[in-house]
């Protein structure tokens, strides 16, 4: 499987074109929609999702509610570009009042993208580099997650920290994590406005997230993901590119402000020694073999190993601040203030959920390696085998 978007964030719409999605998979595009709402919730976001409300249409490869085979292209309509007609008009004259960005954040992409791709007016770089982005990201994740949904594997998030106030739920990676995917625990998070579980923690980083505003700055934060029903067996040791490990964390470092990414003890296992870092083996009374700990996240060797996946992605703070930071203007050779747009205080909860949509998205197209077939049915038939060869 493979996709590639395209889209602005103040242009018509963003639009993905998928390949190779079986043919017979059911979707709606209130499955989807869904997965979009999620993405815009989040306390401490901006003005723009009081704007959008995403929903995502299909262009083609569904007939019926049915997926055919054929490429899968899916277009989300930006309801503010409406209000940007002049500004990003895709052909004509540049009107004199249109006024080019010259003044790069720092932390955003405009300055390296300007420089890269010769552009005098900076909006050319911010409008691709935006995490307005992620909504398509998202749309195509929900796809995956649908696949994965029919193999009975399911992908949970939640936020751990913002500005450094932690919520340690599961943070011991001794199988505490997995009180996150408890339907009661997990309910709480989903209606909680920074997918936090801890009502306590998420008090105060309201709070630091309030303070943050009224100063004109911006905060990050730490999200996990967790993945339960991965089978054995997705991704391989055999080749640098194929390692399941890379490639989620190629994916996850894809994402706007993502810095850094652990999978299970992650950084934490370099202070520990190696008895406190492994999980031991053990039989099951019916003769299964078992793990005590799930310290290495679900994977080893590049290889998936039948432990729930868990993923956690460290987000800088988003770099438009309403207090801006020292920048020159690339127009004048002065020294200025840096380019301030409408943005997010925080959007950790919305990462979060696009993390879900990026870990959903490597981990199909690495079930889709190991478990190939045109049809769902035959991946359904192929996966049970699978299955069926791993108990004997
Ligand atoms: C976003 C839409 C953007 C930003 C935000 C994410 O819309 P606008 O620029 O019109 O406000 O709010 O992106 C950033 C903060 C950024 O720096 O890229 C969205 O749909 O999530």
């Amino acid at each position: 499987m493979r996709y590639l978007s395209g889209g602005e964030s103040h242009g018509l719409c963003l639009t993905a074109i998928i390949e190779g999605v079986p043919a017979g998979l059911n979707l709606d595009a209130e499955y989807i929609n869904t997965q979009l709402k999620r993405r815009q919730q989040g306390y401490g976001r901006g003005g723009r999702m009081q704007i959008e409300s995403d929903r995502v249409e299909f262009i083609s490869g569904l007939r019926f509610n049915e997926t055919i085979g054929s490429p899968l292209t899916l277009q989300i309509k930006n309801r503010d570009a409406e209000n940007w007609r002049e500004t990003m008009a895709p052909e004509g004259e540049k009107p004199a009042r249109v006024e080019p960005v010259t003044s790069p954040r720092p932390g955003h992409a405009d300055y390296a993208g300007g420089v890269k791709y010769g552009r005098k007016d900076l909006r050319d770089v911010l409008e691709r580099s935006s995490a307005r982005e992620t909504a398509i990201r998202v749309a195509v994740g929900s796809v995956a997650r649908r696949i994965l949904e029919k193999m009975d594997i399911h992908v949970f998030s939640h936020v751990v920290s913002i500005g450094g106030i932690g919520d340690e739920t599961g943070k011991d990676n001794e199988g505490g994590q997995m009180r996150v995917t408890e339907p009661q625990v997990y309910a709480k998070i989903e209606s909680s406005p920074l997918r936090c579980a801890d009502a306590e923690k998420e008090k105060e980083m309201i709070g630091a997230i309030d303070r943050a505003k009224e100063e004109g700055d911006t905060l990050g934060g730490v999200f996990e993901i967790i993945v339960t029903g991965v089978p054995p067996g997705l991704g391989s040791h055999v080749q640098a590119d194929r390692k399941l490990d890379g490639r989620l964390a190629g994916g996850l470092m894809s994402l706007q402000g993502i810095k850094g990414v652990e999978i299970g003890l992650g950084c934490r296992a370099a202070a520990e020694r190696g008895s406190k870092v492994h999980d031991p083996f053990y039989y099951t009374d019916s003769g299964e073999v078992a793990r005590s700990t799930n310290r290495a996240g679900g994977i080893e060797g590049g290889i998936s190993n039948g432990e729930p996946l868990v993923v956690r992605a460290a987000m800088k703070p988003i770099p438009t601040l309403a207090t801006p930071l020292p920048s020159v203007d690339l127009a004048t050779g002065e020294k200025s203030d840096a380019a301030v747009e409408r943005a997010d205080v925080c959007a950790v909860p919305a990462a979060s959920v696009v993390g879900e949509a990026i870990v959903a998205w490597e981990l199909a197209v690495a079930f889709r390696e190991k478990i190939a077939g045109d049809t769902l049915e035959e991946m359904k038939t192929f996966y049970r085998a699978y299955r069926d060869l791993m108990r004997h």
